[in-house]
């Protein structure tokens, strides 16, 4: 009988197979299955078929545990382990062929809502770069078995990614917010993966990460990460219905907090 595997490597081998399914569904074509919230908002064939691959596999191997997926939503379980699944993050530049997207794969303590769960294991997985993120609860954050930090100094301002939304009609404020950012940044990336983003702030290929309206799906795993990696991870402006998310090390998360709470 083999040994149970502990709950960050499941999540690491579950994103690692349902990673590959998706790479092989992108090469043999993408379909476009439906819109969501808006016509940008769209879900293909594979996102489907890659969030039942994880449901599948996490009932054999955790059948009380709870289950929360951007496609197919879920419930909650008799194991106080909850499971927060994206399982295609990054799905526009996944339909259009970009290979910025990730599976990203959380377990939490608790039930589905960011505002009470305590996060337990993350996996991220990047299936372009073969990139495997993981983390468990004070076990750190680490990167195909190489340990991660967040960035500490910045002294030629710092390298910042955010995103935006589906709905055209947040874009201006959204816009706003980025001007009134730009002074503490050398630059900016909009990568269009939340999970990858913060999955960058934690191995330090982004210095921080900002984003307004983000699903809990979206960030599950790479707050994780992020906190597991030494960074500060927190979500303003939590009564409003788009949060900001603020994540990276300690002195910029402050800086950084500081113009954005003021901007709410
Ligand atoms: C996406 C996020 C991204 C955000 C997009 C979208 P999806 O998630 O990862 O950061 O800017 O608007 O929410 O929809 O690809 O799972």
């Amino acid at each position: 009988m083999t040994a149970a595997l502990s709950l960050q490597e499941l999540a690491a081998d579950i994103a690692r197979e349902a990673g590959e399914l998706a790479r092989l569904r992108r090469a043999e074509g993408v379909s476009l299955a439906a819109t969501k919230s808006t016509i940008a908002d769209i879900v293909t064939e594979a996102d489907r078929e890659v969030e039942a691959l994880i449901r599948a596999r996490l009932s054999a191997e955790r059948p009380g545990d709870g289950f929360l997926g951007e496609e197919s939503g879920g419930g909650d379980g008799t194991t106080g382990v909850t499971w927060v699944v994206d399982p295609i993050d990054g799905t526009v530049n996944y339909a259009y062929g970009l290979p910025a997207y990730s599976v990203s794969v959380a377990a939490v303590e608790g039930g589905a809502d960011p505002n009470t769960w305590r996060p337990l294991a993350a996996a991220v997985y990047a299936p372009v770069l073969r990139e495997l993120f993981t983390a468990g609860r004070g076990e750190g954050a680490w990167r195909d078995g190489m340990r991660l930090a967040v960035t500490a100094e910045t002294p030629a301002g710092a390298l910042l990614a955010t995103g935006f939304g589906y709905d055209p009609a947040t874009h201006d404020g959204d816009l706003l917010t980025v001007r009134q950012i730009m002074p503490l940044a050398r630059d900016l990336r909009r990568i269009g993966s939340a999970a990858l983003d913060l999955s960058y702030v934690a191995a330090g290929r982004l210095d921080g990460y900002f984003e307004r309206g983000l699903k809990p799906w979206d960030f599950a795993a790479g707050a994780l990460l992020v906190a597991e990696a030494g960074g500060v991870v927190t979500r303003l402006d939590t009564a409003s219905d788009r949060p900001m998310l603020v994540a990276a090390g300690a002195a910029l998360h402050a800086r950084l907090s500081g113009i954005l709470d003021k901007d709410i």
